[in-house]
């Protein structure tokens, strides 16, 4: 049997039924969250959970429960359905009304909803590097919010797939942004590049645990824009994302990057990375 959270109740899941008006649903109004679970423990959950009000505030959603409510039923989900290793969802909305673009008025209440995923950790791509091909970024202004609008990132994440590649390495015309549901990384000279934490990307939790290992192993992050032709002429490329973690890129659109194989400091991100995930060889 499986659960789900119904705002601040853990029920069946089959028991739920969604609102045709949820704005959810019509507008892609509200915004959501994916936590990684290790043997059973969320990893980084305080910031993926801090992350969920700022993107909240940031459209004027106000979430009608605590922060530790909030990690407290996750962590009840978690446990009820028994997960050991994959992910947590959840996700709150605007809640339903009569369609009409301007906000119900308070006495609508917000919907919060998610459910969990069994799923290992994709050790091959860990281990052997993914392609990745180029696509226009087309997303909105305000990529810093994790907004249930996910068109872009869909369009682009198909593409990619049809391609036979992993992501999608977005740019805005000549300037290398994020992936469709991941961070970007170069490395050249023994420096690690990365767009700012601005409105073009989303400041992915992985993204600030990979700058802390970047600090531990003395690589040294220079936080500014690349373009194309710095990505392509990269030593190295990795991307990342909760289920990603540190995956390297060994080609793009048909272009070797570096050695054509993930570099010393990709394996040395990716030990630093490790090291701080709840897990232990004996679990
Ligand atoms: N950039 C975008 C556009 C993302 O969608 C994500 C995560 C990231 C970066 C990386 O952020 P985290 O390191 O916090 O995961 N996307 C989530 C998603 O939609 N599914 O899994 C992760």
């Amino acid at each position: 049997m499986a659960y789900s959270l119904w705002n601040d109740q853990i029920v069946e899941e089959g028991s739920i039924t969604i609102s045709p008006e949820d704005r959810g649903y019509q507008f892609g109004d509200g915004i959501y969250e994916v936590i990684k679970v290790y043997n059973g423990h969320m990893f980084t959950a305080q910031e993926h959970i801090d992350r969920f009000y700022a993107s909240a505030e940031k459209i004027r959603l106000v979430i009608p429960y605590t922060k530790d409510v909030l990690h407290k039923l996750l962590h009840d989900l978690i446990e009820k359905n028994n997960l050991k290793t994959g992910h947590v969802y959840f996700q709150i909305t605007r809640g339903a009304t009569s369609r009409n673009h301007i906000f119900p008025d308070a006495s609508v209440p917000a919907i919060l909803t998610g459910n969990v995923k069994t799923g290992e950790r994709s050790i091959e791509n860990f281990e052997k590097g993914v392609k990745a091909t180029l696509v226009e970024d087309v997303r909105w202004l305000r990529c810093d919010i994790k907004s249930l609008n996910l068109l872009g990132a869909v369009l682009a994440k198909q593409e990619a797939s049809e391609k036979g590649c992993y992501e999608a390495i977005l740019h805005r015309g000549d300037i290398i942004t994020e992936c469709s549901s991941a961070n970007v990384y170069g490395i050249k000279d023994g420096k690690l590049y990365t767009h700012p934490a601005n409105n073009y990307i989303l400041n992915g939790i992985t993204r600030q645990v990979i700058l802390k290992c970047a600090a531990e192993i003395n690589l040294p992050v220079i936080e500014e824009p690349m373009t194309k032709g710095d990505l392509l002429a990269m030593d190295e490329i990795i991307v990342s994302s909760v289920s990603s973690e540190v995956t390297p890129v060994i080609d793009v659109d048909g272009q070797q990057i570096g050695a054509g194989v993930p570099g010393e400091w990709t394996r040395k991100l990716q030990k630093a990375f490790e090291a701080k995930l709840p897990i232990s060889i004996n679990a």
